[in-house]
C-alpha cells in the first residue's frame, strides 16, 4: 500500500490518536472555497481561492498513510492537545502567504505555459531550418493564444526517444529562444544539462526548467545559481528510459513531496533563494497511474513548501490509461479536466500543448468560480 488513506473517526481518542502522534505529520489543505474572503477559509497561496480544512496526515509503519480532515474551525483546539503550535503556525503561514512574483509573473493567478518542442522526431519533415522556424512561429502562436511562458525544449524525455548530445541540443534550441525572447516572450528551457541552460540563459531565456530537479547534471546547481535564473524542480524517480519498469513508493504524494523538500533545500545551500524556486510533481515520471492520480488528487499538499507549483498532465499516458482508446492527440478532455483541477488546487502554472482550449478552460472555471 503506497497511498493515503482517510481514516475513519468514531470517537474522540481517534482524534486524539492523531494528536498525540509523535512522528513527522504532513499537512494539505482541502476544501477549498473560492471566496478568499470567506469567513471560515484562508487565502491558497495569496490567491483568491480559499482552504477551509486541512487533511493531516501520517505515515504507517511498512507503508502508506493515514489521515484526517480537520476544518480550519476545529483547528485550535486539536493544536492546543498536539503541542504543535509553532509547526501548524509556520504550515499555515506557508500555505497562506502570497508567493513572490516568479520570473515577473503575478503567482496569485494560474499561468499556462506552452510547450515548444525543438525536437526534429517531433515534426514530420524537413531539416533544421525548417524546425527552428516552425518552433519559433509555435511559439509566437502559443503566446498570441495566451501562454504567459513559452517552454522550449531540445530533448525528448520519452523512453525510446534518439539520444541528442548537448552540442546538438544547444543547435537546435538557442535560436529559437533567441527570437521568442526578443520577441519578448517569457522563455524557460526544458532541459537536464547544465552547458545548456548556460548557451539558453545567455540566448534569453529567464527559467530553467529540469526534469531532474538540478540532480541530472554535476554542474547545475552551481551553474543554475550563478546564472540567478528562477528554477522549476521537477521529480522524477529513475531515468526516462526505464522509468516505467517497475515504481515503488512507501507513499507516493509524501515521498515526492520529501523529495522536492530536500531539493529545495539544496538550492538554498547553493545560494538559490526559495522564492526563485517552483516545484512540479513530475507527472508521468517514474509513475504508476495509480501515483498519478494520488499526486493529483493531493496536489494542494505541496503548496506546504512554499513555492509556486507547476504541473504537467498534458496528453501524458495516465489519460490514456483511464481512456484506452485515446491516442495522445485524443487526450484533450483528459489534459483539459486534469488542468483544471490543478488549477482547483491552486497551481499556479500548467504545462500544456493546447493552450488556447486550456486557457479558455480556466477562463470559464474562474469567472463560473467566483461568483
Ligand atoms: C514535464 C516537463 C513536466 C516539467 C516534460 C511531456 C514530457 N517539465 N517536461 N514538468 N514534462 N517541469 O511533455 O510529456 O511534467 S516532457
Amino acid at each position: 500500500m503506497d497511498k493515503i488513506t482517510r481514516s475513519v473517526l468514531r470517537s474522540p481518542a481517534d482524534v486524539r490518536g492523531f494528536a498525540d502522534f509523535d512522528g513527522p505529520l504532513y499537512y494539505a489543505p482541502t476544501g477549498f472555497i473560492d471566496h478568499a474572503d470567506d469567513p471560515n477559509t484562508l487565502p491558497l497561496a495569496g490567491s483568491r481561492r480559499g482552504f477551509s480544512a486541512l487533511e493531516i496526515i501520517r505515515r504507517r509503519d511498512g507503508g502508506g498513510a493515514e489521515s484526517m480532515i480537520l476544518p480550519l474551525l476545529a483547528l485550535e483546539g486539536w493544536v492546543q492537545n498536539s503541542g504543535r503550535v509553532d509547526e501548524i503556525n509556520n504550515v499555515l503561514d506557508r500555505l497562506m502567504t502570497k508567493r513572490a512574483d516568479f520570473a515577473g509573473l503575478d503567482m496569485a493567478s494560474c499561468h499556462v505555459m506552452g510547450i515548444v518542442n525543438v525536437t526534429p522526431d517531433s515534426f514530420s519533415d524537413g531539416g533544421d531550418y525548417n524546425t527552428t522556424e516552425q518552433a519559433i512561429a509555435r511559439g509566437r502562436e502559443l503566446a498570441a493564444l495566451g501562454a504567459s511562458i513559452l517552454d522550449v525544449g531540445g530533448e525528448s524525455t520519452r523512453p525510446g526517444a534518439d539520444e541528442v548530445t548537448e552540442a546538438e541540443e544547444i543547435e537546435r534550441v538557442v535560436p529559437v529562444i533567441r527570437a521568442l525572447a526578443d520577441y519578448g516572450h517569457v522563455v524557460s528551457i526544458d532541459t537536464r544539462h547544465a552547458n545548456v541552460m548556460e548557451a539558453a540563459i545567455e540566448a534569453g531565456a529567464t527559467i530553467i526548467n529540469d526534469v531532474t530537479g538540478l540532480e541530472g547534471d554535476d554542474r547545475s546547481l552551481e551553474v543554475a545559481a550563478r546564472l540567478g535564473a528562477p528554477v522549476m524542480l521537477m521529480h522524477m524517480q529513475g531515468e526516462p528510459g526505464t522509468m516505467q519498469a517497475d515504481p515503488q513508493y512507501d507513499c507516493a504524494a509524501l515521498d515526492v513531496y520529501d523529495y522536492l523538500l530536500d531539493r529545495i533545500e539544496s538550492c538554498e545551500r547553493a545560494g538559490i533563494a526559495r522564492d526563485k524556486i517552483c516545484i512540479d510533481p513530475g507527472i508521468g515520471f517514474g509513475k504508476t497511474l495509480s501515483h498519478n492520480l494520488e499526486l493529483l488528487s493531493r496536489l494542494a499538499l505541496f503548496h506546504g513548501l512554499g513555492c509556486p507549483i507547476l504541473l504537467g498532465t498534458s496528453r501524458k499516458s495516465f489519460i490514456g490509461k483511464i481512456d484506452p482508446k485515446a491516442e495522445p492527440k485524443q487526450r484533450l478532455g483528459g489534459s483539459i479536466a486534469s488542468a483544471v483541477n490543478g488549477w482547483r488546487h491552486g497551481a499556479q502554472m500548467i504545462r500544456v500543448h493546447d493552450v488556447q482550449e486550456t486557457v479558455q478552460a480556466i477562463s470559464v472555471a474562474s469567472s463560473t468560480a467566483l461568483v
